[in-house]
């Protein structure tokens, strides 16, 4: 087995709408465990952290605007290549081309949704997962 921990958000749209549980459920079904759980509102400083490498292109100022907008879970998993694993879960960026059975594609409401409103944040490779597990859960 190839353990990882990967970083997970439920985002401002995603928990506004309660949707908290169901990724949760998705994540729990598909066997990963969860390691560290929290809800809070990021703040800039974090989220200019989290998304550096977006840092300077033409969405990352909603972006920013969007994540720090209200409450987000934050959320660590652990299991058997569970970060190529919960993105598959999670689906394409963009809701509208997320197939559906995954979690964007399902959920990913698409009548006047913002660009950016995906419902989940999903670490893309072990040194993000380190690094953003860092930022979100220092303690951990
Ligand atoms: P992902 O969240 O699938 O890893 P990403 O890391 O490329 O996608 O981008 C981070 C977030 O930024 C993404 O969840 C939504 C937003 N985003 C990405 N590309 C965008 C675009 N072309 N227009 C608007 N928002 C975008
Ligand atoms: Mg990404």
């Amino acid at each position: 087995a190839q353990t990882e921990r990967s970083l997970v958000l439920v985002k401002p749209d995603g928990f506004s709408r309660g949707l908290t549980g169901e990724v949760l459920r998705r994540i729990e079904a598909k066997g990963y465990t969860l390691v560290a759980l929290d809800v809070l509102t990021p703040t800039r400083e974090m989220l200019a952290e989290h998304y550096a490498e977006h840092e300077g292109k033409p969405f990352y100022e909603p972006l920013v605007d969007f994540m720090s907008s209200g409450h987000v879970a934050a959320v660590v998993i652990e299991g058997n290549r569970c970060i190529e694993g919960f993105r598959a879960l999670a689906g394409a960026t963009d809701p509208t081309a997320a197939l559906p059975g995954t979690i964007r594609g399902d959920l990913g409401r698409d009548w006047g949704r913002k660009v950016q409103e995906n419902i989940v944040h999903g670490s893309d490779s072990p040194e993000s997962a380190a690094r953003e597990i860092a930022i979100w859960f220092p303690k951990l």
